[in-house]
């Protein structure tokens, strides 16, 4: 079975993909952002998937990419096209190269004319394919910078994109009306850039004519992305890769910062635990965590200035459900250190913390 998610990167209005391989728990992201890698690295995680390799689509010129970092945090071999130039790559691809993952195959094509690094990536069944920024929908990518080439776009839409099964599916780089997909029948059609009975000449003279701003990121994003995403300094790469130091913590995809009941109790002297029920519960039978403070969740907003600022506080309720949203309430009011404690109080005493009060 296929593990497949659409990821979007609103700042650049990226999308990144996710491909998994269920039996063998490997799998690929194909242009992820530098800025969304503990996000991305929380999914893989939370799905039992391992990164075997990141792949870009191209140099891209409006974001970073999360290469890099991914390589740092998970092991993950970077790939992208051997016309690159880029440096620091673990395997430089090109036509007709195949990339695997688990028991799955990522087929490429190189589709040039946005950049000289475009790939294409096919999947194995050709149900899908990964365009890059060369054919988007109802549009294509520009052509005015970088090695930008209309005819060569025109070439490689035509001769590796619409050679391919009609019902084939289309996932772009990049959509900024928020359309996910696509399909090589419906844009062989529709496309109003290079669709129907457009010709070369006609699709050149379209694209040169296109009038779009220079991404704001560009002097920044293609040399960072020529380094595969590795940051010029040393201590921009430390800043990057930082994680809170206080407690053993996970990032969750839903956007929680998580601590499990035996990092809570092993820094139960250094942080204030906060229980978020409602008082007939703290004194009911699951009991509590001894020196918790209550302040029902109701009531936080108005009352988080009885916490201390200066240590950090974890969260707790009955479930885990309760005290990730009074962990958002923390952060509105303007805390830094802030966890939830997975589980709640169920977890907490299903693995047999100490518990005050409450029934045996
Ligand atoms: N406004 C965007 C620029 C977006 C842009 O130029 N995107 C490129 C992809 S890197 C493109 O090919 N766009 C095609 C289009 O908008 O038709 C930004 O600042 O990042
Ligand atoms: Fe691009």
């Amino acid at each position: 079975m296929l593990v497949f998610r659409q990821l979007f990167d609103p700042q650049s209005s990226t999308y990144t993909y996710l491909l998994g391989d269920r039996a063998s728990g490997a799998a690929v992201l194909i242009d992820p952002v530098f800025e969304q890698v503990r996000r991305d690295t929380a999914l893989l995680g939370e799905l039992g998937l391992r990164l075997v390799a990141t792949l870009e689509t191209h140099v891209h010129a409006d974001h970073v990419t999360g290469a890099w970092l991914l390589r740092r945090r998970a092991g993950s071999k970077i790939m992208l096209s051997a016309a690159s130039g880029a440096e620091g790559a673990d395997r430089y691809l090109q036509q007709d190269d195949v990339v695997g993952f688990g028991g799955r195959r990522l087929l490429v094509r190189a589709t040039p004319g946005h950049t000289n690094s475009c790939l294409t990536y096919v999947l194995d069944d050709h149900g899908m394919a990964f365009t890059g920024d060369c054919l988007m929908i109802r549009g294509s990518g520009r052509t005015d910078f970088q090695e930008g080439d209309p005819a060569a776009m025109y070439r490689s839409i035509h001769e590796q994109i619409f050679t391919l099964a009609d019902e084939c599916l289309l996932y772009p780089a990049h959509d900024y009306r928020g359309l996910t997909v696509t399909s090589v029948a419906e844009e062989r059609r529709f496309n109003p850039r290079i669709g129907g009975q457009i010709g070369i000449g006609d699709f050149t003279g379209y694209m040169k004519n296109l009038r779009l701003a220079h991404p704001k990121m560009l002097d920044v994003a293609v040399p960072a992305n020529l380094r595969c995403g590795q940051p010029e300094s040393e201590e921009t790469g430390a800043d990057s890769l930082a994680e809170p130091g206080w407690a053993p913590l996970r990032y969750s995809f839903a956007g929680v910062w998580e601590i499990d009941p035996h990092g809570l109790e092993e820094h139960a002297g250094e942080v204030q635990v906060l229980d978020v029920r409602e008082p007939e519960e703290f004194t009911g039978p699951l009991g509590h965590i001894g020196g918790a403070l209550l302040i029902p969740l109701g009531e936080l907003a108005e009352r988080a200035g009885e916490l201390s600022p200066e240590k950090p506080v974890v969260a707790v309720c009955r479930a885990g459900g309760r005290s990730a949203q009074a962990t958002v309430i923390l952060q509105q009011a303007g805390f830094k250190e802030i966890a939830n404690l997975t589980g709640g109080m169920l977890r907490w005493r299903a693995e047999g913390h100490p518990v005050e009060g409450g029934s045996a």
